[in-house]
């Protein structure tokens, strides 16, 4: 099936989409070769045209986000070093101890307003040079912010956060998986913020629709040593063109409707708020993820997922309540179904 499955409005994760018909006909007819080899055309063509439409000098197709950001964390670092992260980020608290299993780094996590670090904040906590002390190496930005409900980075954010990490020189990594849900909220071209990150990773496999995998974006001998930690993860793909066929689809045809799942967010973020027990500010729903707190006296958190679960709407629990993703594969119905049922249970 390549269509939505219309028995259930799945708000669990953009990361549900399914390729187009579009994919599944350019991955039948890819042209492929060894990757591993560096020649499968179709995956040199994604890595170029990526690497273009952030403004870098080159790119590595990756099998998840969370190999992108782990090759990205260990080539810009060493052991013995430390990485300025954000509290609530996905590379702190959602990779299953990455950063310190394959890098054997010190994550150093800041608090921040809804996602974004006070640069004076970054500032106090690079560390001076001492024998005693982890040299601070990299300091890593998500935009859009997973889980500060999908809050996004100011371009002015970022460039103060980059004067910061000149100073010291410094390196920045921009946790890019929804970077093009953060673009349309604010209207920065994702180039722009990606000239102030040393290397981006952004995902194909969300709401671009791509059935697998993500970018790394940077210099060159950045992606040319990434390269190298890839095939060591044993990410090293062979004939993998038949879905980086699927990836250059959502890159040239589907970041523009991005701005449909941003929009539709909003609108449930709306709707649910007005039933009693949800605790959100729809204000704060900036791109496509909607996070509440639920303060109801019939309800915990798991007895509500599994009573809207019963009527056919899927959520996810998460840090601070439930979390709803808009994505290609729910629409407006979905979201007059989400708030009927919540209707029906919260009344
Ligand atoms: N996020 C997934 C789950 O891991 C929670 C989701 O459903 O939102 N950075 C950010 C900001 C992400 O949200 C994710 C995935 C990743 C990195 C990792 O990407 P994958 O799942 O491809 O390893």
């Amino acid at each position: 099936m390549t269509g939505p499955d219309k028995k259930v409005a799945d708000f669990r994760s953009d990361t549900v989409t399914r390729p187009t018909d579009e994919m599944r006909k350019a991955m039948a007819e890819a042209v492929v070769g060894d990757d591993v080899l560096g020649d499968d055309p179709t995956v040199l063509e994604l890595e170029r045209v990526a690497a273009d439409i952030m403004g870098k000098e080159a790119a590595l197709y990756v099998p998840s986000g969370t190999m992108g950001n782990s090759i990205a964390v260990k080539a810009w670092t060493q052991e013995l070093d430390e990485v300025i992260v954000e509290e609530r980020s996905h590379i702190y608290n959602m990779e299953s101890t990455a950063i310190t299993f394959i890098s054997r780094v010190l994550p150093r996590p800041l608090v921040s307003d809804r996602g974004s670090m006070d640069p004076g904040l970054v500032e106090d906590n690079i560390k001076i040079p001492s024998v005693h002390m982890p040299r601070t190496s990299l300091i890593c930005v998500e935009n859009s912010h997973n889980n500060w409900s999908g809050s996004v980075l100011s371009l002015q954010n970022v460039k103060e956060i980059r004067d910061v990490a000149d100073r010291y020189g410094i390196r920045i990594h921009m946790d890019g998986a929804r970077i093009f849900n953060a673009s349309h909220a604010t209207g920065v071209p994702v180039k722009d913020y990606a000239a102030c990150a040393d290397s981006l990773m952004f995902c194909l496999s969300k709401g671009l629709s791509a059935p697998v995998g993500s970018l790394l974006v940077g210099p060159q001998d950045f992606i040319d040593y990434g390269r190298r930690l890839r095939k060591a993860l044993g990410g090293g793909m062979r004939q993998v063109g038949v879905l980086a066929a699927a990836g250059l689809i959502a890159l040239q045809k589907m970041t523009k409707r991005i701005k449909d799942d941003n929009r539709r967010a909003r609108a449930l973020a709306e709707k649910l708020t007005a039933h009693p027990g949800v605790v959100l500010d729809p204000e704060k729903v900036d791109t496509n993820i909607v996070i509440f707190g639920l303060d109801h006296p019939r309800y915990t958190i798991p007895d509500f997922l599994q009573a809207l679960r019963e009527r056919g709407v899927w959520a996810l629990a998460t840090r601070g309540g439930i979390r709803f993703v808009t994505h290609r594969e729910v629409d407006d119905e979905d979201v007059a179904l989400a708030d009927r049922v919540f209707s029906e249970l919260l009344s």
